[in-house]
């Protein structure tokens, strides 16, 4: 193809010793037939087996006798080599996407099995074990568990339908291309390879801007949002013919639906959850879904938010508003995936999410989940963590993350978000005490999971820029397992993408590691601010280049200081967390540096524990992240010749360019910090 394999490379293992043993354990392949998905599971073992070791496997329909190792894929009970050797008890109490790999002997054989309750589990334990043989593990003794932390790991996709542009997307059009479906193409079968070998199950593939504002609006982009012109009757069809393909890598396809369907679509007058007509319509239209979707998995809904109808409208609150389409999916196993990203006109942003949704807490349906971004204000450098997670345990709740870098320097910047998603994950909620990180607060119960803002498009390598493959890697990686460390993560996915030079490995891996902090640095300064991007008149506004004086309710710059007073005798914000949290973030003594200014305005010469004022950490800051930056483009230019060109050279142009933007949010932030404070920069590297 003319485009990337991504992490699914798999050349060729060059030490003897591995790809002797690696061919002797699994030359032959016993492979159950059947399911869809199982005709994944071949394909795959070909194709990287292929690479890997330089030919494809014999597959064979019964035990080979007179072969001495060999490989076993199927479901336990279903082949001798399994059921004699594994109690089936093991598997079938396995999560459902759950699956085991281990080393068993049988009979006169020693024999690799891979074995799992549902045919996904096939899917996931064979990428499994391709990754085991790219990553050079050994595999004479294998014994492996796995079972995902959530239950649900799923990737919005905010691309438009029939125009095929992407909202926040840098990686060119869109690769689902509607006009053509029911006609598949080559790449949705990469695309669902590339998310199943990570584990992910579950994707919508049109923006949550589904078109049909309640207000007029002057933004022309809406028109291109038609996404909600998908659950149309004669547009089903296409979306089976996308799902067939998802289908048999374990995914199940969703919708972003708008909700004032109900009137476009159905010719109603009201899309007001309680009028009887209005649920009839939704039940009918689920019913029609599913007659030819039948696993079909629910719809994504953007409501009251942004220009996006919703029960706002009819004075119906959010709950009332999901559990119409809850009702309707209920008889069909499908979900309501309803963002919390919700605001309006107040004082501060930061509080809204947590006084729409909170207070109604408990009153949504068993089949509705709460998507919350993962900070109260919108996918910004860093965030505190949304006080959401802690509020609503009565409430199925999902993660919102960004894959795509909207505010961390988009196809350019290589930025890379692991850290920071580690940073969420692992935060404590104290929901239930202390103790109650995010990521368990998850992976707690069936309806929940994280969901990721994509990344790709049309270009041959998928992300913009090269480096941002990690980050669809990473999300994958850690919606499996939110306990893998961001290090494990990051050499994995390196090596499975330029191979195992150690010097390679190295670089790549700390220049990622990185390359977040530097991003906080050159963009926010470092104490909590955030927002300073441009946003501009055109239909959809660019949100790279920096405008500190743009925003100035989210920067709270004045003569006197800066940063917003969001503590609890401020917006209130503070308030929101559970007690130590409260506490925590009240007193700017001991409130986490890194978010000082997010919760309070101080003196621009407020002294910091080392003895530095607030303004001259903001210059020293954002002078330490443009630093960082040409080092780790030095870094990757010691690399030349140890990538291959083509790869080398891409990223070192994007790193020319991301250092070049760099300076220029450093310039504009430190000028702008100057001219508020009038207070000189020590080092006099800010012009006065
Ligand atoms: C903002 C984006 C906007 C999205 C919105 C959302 O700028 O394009 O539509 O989030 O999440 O970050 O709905």
């Amino acid at each position: 193809t003319n485009y990337d394999d991504c992490w699914l490379r798999y050349e060729r293992v060059d030490d003897d010793e591995l790809r002797t043993s690696y061919r002797q354990r699994l030359s032959h392949a016993y492979v159950s037939e059947g399911a869809p998905e199982l005709g994944a599971v071949r394909a795959e073992l070909g194709r990287g087996f292929e690479g890997l070791l330089g030919r494809e496997p014999h597959l064979w329909q019964h035990p080979p006798r007179s072969i001495e190792r060999f490989l076993v894929i199927g479901h336990p009970e279903e082949m001798r080599p399994i059921s004699e050797t594994i109690d089936p008890d093991e598997i079938w109490t396995l999560a459902e996407d759950g699956y085991v790999i281990r080393t068993v002997e049988w009979e006169e054989h020693e024999c690799t099995v891979v074995t799992a309750p549902s045919d996904r589990g096939l899917v996931y334990g064979t990428f499994h074990l391709l990754r085991l043989l790219a990553l050079g593990e050994p595999i004479d003794d294998l014994d492996i568990v796995e079972e995902p932390a959530n239950n649900s790991r799923i990737l919005n996709h905010w691309d438009n339908p029939f125009r095929r542009s992407v909202e926040r997307g840098y990686a060119g059009q869109s690769i689902f291309d509607w006009e053509r479906l029911p006609d598949l193409r080559e790449r949705y079968v990469d695309y669902a390879r590339l998310l199943a070998s990570l584990g992910i199950n579950g994707i919508v593939p049109n923006n949550v801007n589904t078109g049909i504002p309640s207000r007029p609006t002057a933004n022309d982009a809406v028109a291109e949002r038609a996404g909600w012109q998908l659950l149309e009757s004669e547009n089903l069809e296409k979306v089976e013919a996308l799902a067939s393909v998802f289908r048999r890598y374990g995914i199940r396809t969703y919708l972003s639906v708008n909700y004032a369907a109900p009137i476009r679509l159905g010719g109603l007058e009201t899309a007001d959850p309680l009028d009887p007509e209005v649920q009839q319509w939704w039940q009918d239209k689920a019913d029609e879904v599913y007659d030819v979707i039948p696993d079909f998995g629910g719809f994504l809904v953007k409501a009251d938010s942004e220009g996006q109808p919703g029960p706002y409208d009819y004075d119906r609150s959010h709950a009332e508003g999901a559990n119409v389409l809850a009702e309707a999916l209920e008889p069909h196993g499908g979900r309501v995936w309803w963002r919390a990203f919700v605001y309006s006109e107040h004082d501060d942003r930061a509080v809204q999410a947590y006084e729409t949704f909170e207070p109604i807490d408990g009153e949504f349906h068993e089949n509705v989940t709460v998507q919350i971004k993962n900070g109260p204000i919108d996918f910004q450098q860093r965030e505190p963590i949304s006080t959401l997670f802690g509020a609503m345990p009565e409430t199925d709740l999902g993660c919102e993350l960004q894959l795509t870098g909207e505010y961390t320097g988009q196809g350019v910047h290589a930025t890379y978000h692991v850290p920071m998603w580690k940073e969420i994950l692992e935060f404590d909620t104290y929901a239930d005490g202390e103790g109650t990180p995010v990521k368990d607060v998850l992976a707690d119960r069936e309806g929940q999971g994280i969901a990721g803002v994509g990344i790709v498009g049309e270009d041959p390598n998928w992300t913009g820029n090269y480096l941002l493959q990690s980050n669809l890697y990473g999300f994958g990686r850690l919606c499996w397992d939110p306990d893998l460390t961001a290090e494990e993560i990051t050499d994995e996915w390196v090596r499975q993408t330029f191979g195992h030079d150690e010097t390679v490995v190295e670089t790549v891996s700390d220049m990622l590691l990185e390359s977040w902090d530097a991003c906080i640095d050159y963009h926010t300064g470092g104490l909590g601010l955030m927002h300073m991007m441009y946003n501009g008149e055109a239909a959809l506004e660019n949100h790279y280049d920096p405008a500190p004086e743009e925003w100035p309710e989210y920067v709270g710059a004045t003569g006197d200081g800066i940063g917003v007073d969001r503590t609890s005798s401020g917006s209130g914000y503070a308030a929101q967390y559970r007690a130590p949290l409260t506490d925590l973030y009240d007193d700017p003594e001991t409130c986490p540096e890194e978010l000082l200014l997010f919760f309070h305005h101080l003196p621009w010469e407020y002294e910091l524990p080392d003895g530095t004022t607030v303004v001259q950490r903001l210059y020293d800051n954002c002078f330490d992240g443009v630093e960082a930056v040409r080092e780790l483009r030095a870094r990757w230019n010691g690399l030349e010749g140890r990538v291959d060109d083509r790869r080398y050279r891409h990223v070192a142009e994007r790193f020319d360019e991301h250092v070049v933007q760099a300076e220029r949010w450093r310039d504009a932030l430190c000028a702008y910090f100057y001219d508020h404070s009038t207070v000189a920069d020590e080092n006099g590297r800010v012009p006065r």
